[in-house]
């Protein structure tokens, strides 16, 4: 079935171009590096770049910025005027890329590319003029950017608590294995198996590591929190008995060991309006977590502590809450009764529901009432996000990924992800404030593995029955 996946290596550059696309402004992921003051690298800027043009290795030429898509950038060698046969494509936040000036200071000749070396006699005074006034990037901009890649507190080793991939009402906790770029890789801890007095091989058998043992995240990512979270806003927690009690101590008296993930590490969540609380029983709609294509008829099932709630898709399969899911009070992800409806948005409505479904009718049938508006955040907050933009987004179904994506609908703060050469079944529903997802050129930069868009060889490589799996499965 995965016989599409294509090996080769995916490039931005030649895709943007032949698609005809935008890719989304760096400046749209307040998450990322150098996002803050994107704004300010613009066409006509002007850098020094390995000169690609010559027999020679490892030499610098200056080049001019003439597009920009996420962190790359289209340049044209200086000398080439309107000519665009040497154009390529770079990534600005490269080590290759350096300000105007630099292989001056370091004493390292600019030698101009082969194909125009004859055009100018005097190619010092052709940069002198060239170069007044333009405009370059700053000093230390590659040490900025690693800097803004590592700006968070998290370390390998330490622990935190995090949803179970396997089921998604209880958390668990986990080790962070490596990070790359602000993403965690996560290994689940064993929550119930005390190895002591195993043979090697007892101990092999049990303790294994492997892929389905990791979950990979944003540092930002509302998925994780701190150790004692759990017990103390009351969600389920699957953990040895041992680290339940050393949490309640914990907890007591603010006192963490030195690989805790802890408070003072996650960004505080937001206040919710003030006045009226969510209740057991209300109505609402809610992106699906199983099922990230879909915003379903949902209810509050559980009030936690710290305004989170524990929220069901109506009509769901699962057995004892097993897919009760817990959003924030304040989550972009919940939405009020006929948000759908209001925004012109296909509602899924509860499993096994025979007649056209109608709120007003599904209320009183259902003996329920809304959750009042006034509950949820309205806030739109401003972003940049249009429809068509191209960008890197995790597939939250399998977080390990991140492939190529487009901006498929803008709703208010909200926008669905299509996954470039999947069916729509594979969209996801993300906030525009999302940590998941990236401007293009991210895994570039930060040596990770892109999902290229899926290349269908022959009609018959999707089987039915693979779309149908993929929905509503929990992982
Ligand atoms: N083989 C898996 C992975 C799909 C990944 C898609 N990413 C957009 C599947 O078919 O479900």
């Amino acid at each position: 079935i995965n016989s599409s996946k294509s090996d080769r290596i995916f490039d931005w550059g030649p895709y943007l171009m032949s698609s005809g696309t935008e890719a989304a402004p760096v400046s749209c992921f307040k998450h990322v590096a150098m996002s803050e003051g994107w704004d300010n690298i613009t066409v006509g800027m002007k850098v020094e770049v390995p000169n690609y043009d010559t027999d020679l290795t490892n030499v610098f030429w200056i080049a001019t910025v003439t597009r920009i898509a996420g962190y790359k950038a289209l340049m044209r060698y200086e000398g080439f005027g309107n000519d665009s046969s040497k154009d390529f494509w770079i990534n600005l936040c490269t080590r290759d890329v350096h300000p105007v000036g630099w292989c001056a200071t370091i004493g390292k000749p600019l030698v101009p590319p082969e194909s125009i070396q004859s055009k100018y006699a005097d190619w010092k005074e052709f940069l002198v003029k060239r170069l007044t006034g333009a405009r370059t990037l700053p000093n230390n901009f590659y040490n900025l950017v690693l800097d803004s890649l590592n700006d968070h507190k998290f370390k390998r080793g330490m622990h935190v608590e995090v949803v179970n991939k396997m089921c998604v009402s209880s958390m668990r906790v986990a080790t962070i294995d490596e990070i790359v770029g602000g993403r965690l890789k996560l290994q689940y801890e064993d929550s119930n198996m005390d190895s002591e007095g195993w043979t090697d091989s007892e101990r092999y058998l049990y303790t294994r590591k492997d892929e389905s043992d990791e979950f990979w995240c944003h540092v930002k990512s509302p998925l994780i929190h701190p150790v004692g979270w759990s017990q103390h806003v009351g969600h389920k927690l699957t953990a040895s008995a041992e680290y339940k009690s050393k949490c309640f101590t914990k907890l007591a008296t603010q006192k963490y060991d030195s690989d805790d993930g802890t408070p003072q590490m996650f960004e505080k969540e937001k206040e919710p309006p003030p006045g009226a609380k969510f209740q057991v029983g209300m109505k609402l709609e809610a992106i699906d977590p199983l099922n990230l294509s879909a915003i379903c008829v949902a209810s509050v099932n559980k009030v936690l502590k710290d305004n989170f709630l524990m929220i069901g898709i109506d009509g769901s399969l699962a057995q004892n809450g097993s897919d009760w899911f817990c959003y924030h009070v304040t989550s972009p992800c919940i939405f009020p009764v006929s948000f759908c409806e209001v925004n012109n948005l296909e509602l899924t409505p509860p499993r096994g529901y025979k007649t056209q479904f109608q709120w007003f009718e599904y209320l009183k049938q259902t003996n329920s009432v809304a959750a009042p508006v006034k509950l949820f955040d309205k806030e739109i907050p401003k972003h940049n996000f249009k429809l068509g933009m191209k960008l890197e987004a995790v597939d939250l179904m399998e977080p390990r990924l991140i492939c190529v994506g487009t901006v498929a609908r803008v709703v208010g703060r909200l926008l669905r992800i299509h996954f470039d050469g999947w069916e729509d079944e594979y969209d996801q529903w993300v906030d525009c404030e999302s940590p998941d997802l990236y401007p293009v050129g991210w895994c570039e930069i930060v040596s990770y593995p892109i999902e290229g868009p899926r290349i269908k060889e022959s009609p018959t490589v999707m089987l039915p029955s693979s779309v149908a799996n993929r929905k509503r499965r929990g992982k």
